[in-house]
């Protein structure tokens, strides 16, 4: 069977997932979830205990979460190194660096703004304390990762590779949340507009915006939750 990647919806940075799935070019299918309502349900919680996206449904059945761990997966399949680089080079080391920083400082720091935008009847004070922590913790990672991108078109040279599809996917939360202008990171900025102008980010949100665009060919069509959760839930 083809893998399935299961992506969040609205915003989820599973989004830069299926931008790796298009420039690895390999057949795959994708099933949409609603966090705010189908990820809410407890039939969810068979795919992702911890009521998470993104998942991956391997080519051999298993249910397989974490972003790291899907685009490991990802990484061992991309035999023609579209989207990584050759075991034990240098480029794999700063690779995964880069990945590792931005699934867990530079993500991390959005969650008290999250927390902040879910609140129902929020405590107007603690909603601000979530906020002012979330801000300053965004601009920190910011700060950090404008000094480790390079002058490269991407961050690993002329063409995208896993680490950019791991920012793409949380870039846009800077925007979403309005911390700063996106302009006080140049490179950042400069960075995430590149990547954006790709055909298979393109594809990933106009995908993630309920259209059905034309991709590379690799995306097989969608598979329905209720299914997904009924042939590999726990
Ligand atoms: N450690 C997980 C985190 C994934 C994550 O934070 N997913 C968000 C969407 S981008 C989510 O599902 N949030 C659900 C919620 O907090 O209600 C990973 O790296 O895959």
């Amino acid at each position: 069977m083809e893998p399935i990647l299961l992506y969040g919806v609205p915003a989820g940075s599973s989004m830069g997932l299926i931008a790796a799935m298009e420039w690895l070019g390999k057949p795959y299918r994708l099933c949409r979830v609603d966090m705010l309502s189908e990820m809410q349900e407890p039939a969810y919680l068979r795919i992702n205990p911890r009521r998470e996206t993104p998942v991956l449904i391997t080519d051999q059945g298993q249910v397989l979460t974490e972003t790291m761990a899907i685009a490991n997966w990802l990484q061992d399949r991309d035999t023609e190194r579209r989207i990584s680089f050759a075991p034990r080079s240098a480029e794999t080391d700063r690779m995964h660096q880069l990945m590792a920083f931005i699934n867990t400082g530079f993500t991390g720091a959005f969650v008290p703004l999250w927390q902040a935008w879910e609140m129902e009847n929020p405590d107007p004070q603690v909603k601000m304390i979530l906020q002012q922590v979330g801000n300053a913790g965004v601009i920190n990672r910011h700060d950090k990762l404008e000094q480790m991108v390079g002058d490269n078109p991407f961050l690993l040279g002329a063409h995208p590779c896993l680490a950019d599809a791991i920012f793409i996917g949380v870039a846009r939360w800077l925007a979403i949340h309005q911390v700063a202008e996106p302009t006080r990171w140049p490179k950042i900025a400069a960075m995430r507009e590149r990547i954006s102008r790709t055909p298979a980010v393109s594809f990933a949100t106009a995908i993630e915006n309920g259209e059905t665009p034309a991709g590379s060919g690799a995306f097989l069509g969608h598979v329905a939750l209720r299914e997904v959760i009924e042939r590999f839930g726990a």
